[in-house]
């Protein structure tokens, strides 16, 4: 009696222990291996770090903000066709800011806060870089270079980009959008819920906008090689072949039926078909009466 009255204790504790594989970490005691990088063995990273080095072309900081990210999947449950986002998708700041980021992971698995293209005398590889594995937090710092420009941020974590964990950063007023910024600007290949087959047409319709918006699009061209696209020019394998034997046998023909009227010319291309045909019907006749199937021998010899 006792025995069942503990398994049921057991099994009601069980049922409302969450089921959490890891625990929130805050990854603050890092090790510093040098040129802003950070790291430790629990899946936190921090590289790229500047926090007191100025950007050639800053005189100074010019202001000194902090933000906080939140990566998950949950933050892609509004962004149709996504699977993992950032809660905020677009950020803008002056130049010369002195810039601390805080990002929280709240998912079981890794991910990072990716900034691209930024000087690579004082950033390695232009990359400003924070990494988190499992749900945690990390932060680091960087100060913005000068000028307007539009800086890619993203998950490098294979297919989370492209899922949707894609931010732009504006330093100034910025410089043209990133495509495929969930909410924010087109994707380049939207997702169609519409159920109809997706061509290759289709494809590039709804591309088209997205690069090209403020030239009008000239009406469909039939050899399409003009706007760049190296598919579908309308010339399949058999036609270049055809057209290159036809310049080969252009010269010869031309030659043969020189000073022949277009009907003359036609009268004897068939007449020299019908010549063929014979030749064949007189091998194949050939072959059968050697074979010794054919009765009758149907040999036309000229
Ligand atoms: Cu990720």
């Amino acid at each position: 009696m006792d025995k069942i009255v503990i398994l049921a204790a057991l099994v009601g504790a069980l049922s409302v222990t969450p089921v959490s594989a890891k625990e929130f970490q805050n990854h603050t005691n890092m090790m510093n291996h040098g040129d802003g990088h950070l790291m430790d063995m629990d899946g936190g990273m921090v590289m790229g770090q500047n926090t007191d080095t100025l950007p050639g072309g800053c005189d100074k900081i010019a202001a000194t903000k902090e933000i906080t990210v939140r990566a998950g999947h949950k933050f892609s449950e509004k962004f149709p066709g996504t699977m993992y986002a950032f809660d905020q998708q677009e950020f803008q700041f002056e130049p010369c800011t002195k810039l601390t980021v805080h990002f929280i992971n709240e998912d079981d698995i890794r991910h990072q806060w990716m900034m691209h293209g930024l000087p690579k005398y004082l950033y390695p590889k232009g990359m400003f870089h924070l990494e988190v594995s499992g749900p945690g937090e990390v932060s680091g710092t960087l100060i913005l270079p000068p000028g307007d420009k539009t800086y890619l941020v993203h998950c490098d974590i294979a297919q989370h980009m492209e899922k949707g964990m894609k931010a732009q950063l504006k330093v100034g007023k910025g410089a043209e959008d990133l495509p495929s910024i969930p909410g924010v600007t087109t994707s380049v290949f939207p997702d169609d819920y519409s159920g109809k087959p997706y061509s290759a047409e289709e494809a590039a319709a709804n591309a088209a906008p997205v690069t090209d918006s403020s030239t009008p699009s000239p009406a469909p061209a039939p050899a399409s090689s003009a706007n760049g696209t190296e598919t579908d020019t309308g010339l399949s394998g058999t036609t270049v072949i055809g057209i290159a034997l036809g310049f080969l046998l252009a010269p010869i023909l031309a030659k043969r039926y020189k000073g022949m009227s277009p009907g003359e010319i036609v009268a004897a291309l068939i007449e020299s078909a019908k010549h063929s045909l014979k030749q064949v019907v007189s091998l194949l006749s050939g072959i059968l009466s050697k074979s010794g199937t054919a009765k009758t021998s149907t040999s036309i010899k000229k």
